[in-house]
C-alpha cells in the first residue's frame, strides 16, 4: 500500500459518500489515476438505483421526468465541464467530462445535453428506465396528494447530491452529480453544476463542493468562496466553518437546516461544515491511504 504522502485523499458526501471513497481508491489501486477515480466513484452512485436522489432511481421533476446535474472541475488548468437537467443518460458525470474535453464550451443544458450525449456514443436511457418502482409511485402518491390539495406543489423534497472530491500530490478535481430535488419544476437547476456555486477546484488553493438546497446556495457562490479562503491561507476546515458562518450571518432569513459544504486545501487537510440538524445528518466519507472515515460535522446554527 503506498504511504499517506504519495496516496491520494477521496472524500464523499452522505451515506453514499462510503460507496464513493470506496469506489475511487479500488479505482486509484487499479489504474493509479486519481481523477479517473473521482469520475467513476461518482458514476458509482448514479448508477445504483437504490439511491433517490442521485442518477437512476432519483426522484423525477413534478411532470414525473428525471433530470441529472452534473459537473467536473480540474484544478491544474481550471478546466470544467458541466450538464444540467439531462434526460435521456446516465451517468451524467461521464458526459460533463466529455463536455470538459470535446467541447469549447463549458455547460450545456436540456436537449442540447441529451443531443450532444448521443453524438458521444452514449447509451441512450428511455425516460421511464430513469425511475424505479419506488420512485415512480412516491410520484405518484405525490401528484395524487398535490391534486387533492393536500401537498404543495411547489415544496420540492429529498435532495442529497454526491460531492466528490480528490487530491493527490497537490493536485485536486471536484466531481457533483445529483436528481436535484424531489418534484422540481420541469427546467429547474440546482447550484450543483454551476461552476464556482456546487463545486470549485484551483490547485493553487484546493477544491471544494456544496450540497443542499441550491436556491439558498447559489446566491453565495460558496465554492468560489472556499476556494478564495484557502487562497488566502485558511485551511479547508477554516474556509467551510467561516464561509458558512458568514452565509448565516448576512442571510439569516432565509438560510435553512440543509446546506452543507466540503474542501480538501492545497496541503491535503479536510473541511467540512453544515446546518443539518436532528435527522438525516450531514456525514463526510474519507479515504487517505486506504484509510476510510466517516465524520459527521456539528451542526452551525447562529
Ligand atoms: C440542488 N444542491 O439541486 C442540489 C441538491 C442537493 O443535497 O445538493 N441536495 O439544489
Amino acid at each position: 500500500m503506498p504511504n499517506e504522502k504519495d496516496s491520494p485523499i477521496f472524500i464523499a458526501t452522505w451515506d453514499f459518500g462510503e460507496l464513493a471513497v470506496r469506489t475511487a481508491w479500488a479505482h486509484w489501486q487499479e489504474h493509479g489515476d486519481f481523477a479517473a477515480a473521482c469520475i467513476e466513484a461518482t458514476a458509482a452512485v448514479e448508477l445504483d438505483p437504490s439511491i433517490p436522489t442521485v442518477g437512476i432511481g432519483g426522484l423525477p421533476n413534478r411532470d414525473g421526468i428525471v433530470e441529472l446535474d452534473a459537473a467536473i472541475m480540474r484544478g491544474s488548468d481550471l478546466r470544467c465541464g458541466s450538464i444540467a437537467a439531462i434526460r435521456t443518460t446516465c451517468p451524467a458525470i461521464r458526459v460533463a467530462k466529455a463536455v470538459m474535453d470535446n467541447t469549447k464550451s463549458v455547460m450545456l443544458a436540456g436537449q442540447g445535453a441529451d443531443d450532444f450525449a448521443m453524438q458521444q456514443g452514449f447509451e441512450r436511457i428511455d425516460r421511464e428506465a430513469m425511475l424505479t418502482d419506488k420512485t415512480r409511485s412516491e410520484y405518484e402518491c405525490w401528484r395524487a396528494k398535490v391534486e387533492a390539495g393536500q401537498a404543495d406543489r411547489e415544496k420540492m423534497v429529498g435532495h442529497d447530491t454526491v460531492c466528490m472530491l480528490g487530491w493527490h500530490q497537490g493536485e485536486t478535481v471536484a466531481c457533483v452529480a445529483t436528481s436535484g430535488l424531489g418534484f422540481k419544476r420541469a427546467g429547474r437547476v440546482g447550484d450543483s453544476p454551476i461552476i464556482g456555486a456546487g463545486l470549485y477546484a484551483d490547485d493553487q488553493s484546493g477544491c471544494a463542493a456544496s450540497t443542499g438546497i441550491g436556491e439558498e446556495l447559489y446566491r453565495h457562490a460558496v465554492s468560489v468562496r472556499i476556494s478564495d479562503a484557502m487562497h488566502a491561507g485558511a485551511s479547508a476546515a477554516e474556509a467551510t466553518d467561516a464561509v458558512l458562518r458568514r452565509m448565516i450571518e448576512r442571510d439569516q432569513a432565509n438560510i435553512t437546516r440543509g446546506l452543507s459544504i466540503l474542501a480538501i486545501d492545497r496541503h491535503g487537510g479536510v473541511g467540512a461544515a453544515t446546518t443539518r440538524t436532528a435527522n438525516h445528518k450531514f456525514e463526510l466519507h474519507v479515504c487517505r491511504a486506504g484509510v476510510f472515515e466517516r465524520i459527521v460535522p456539528t451542526p452551525i446554527t447562529s
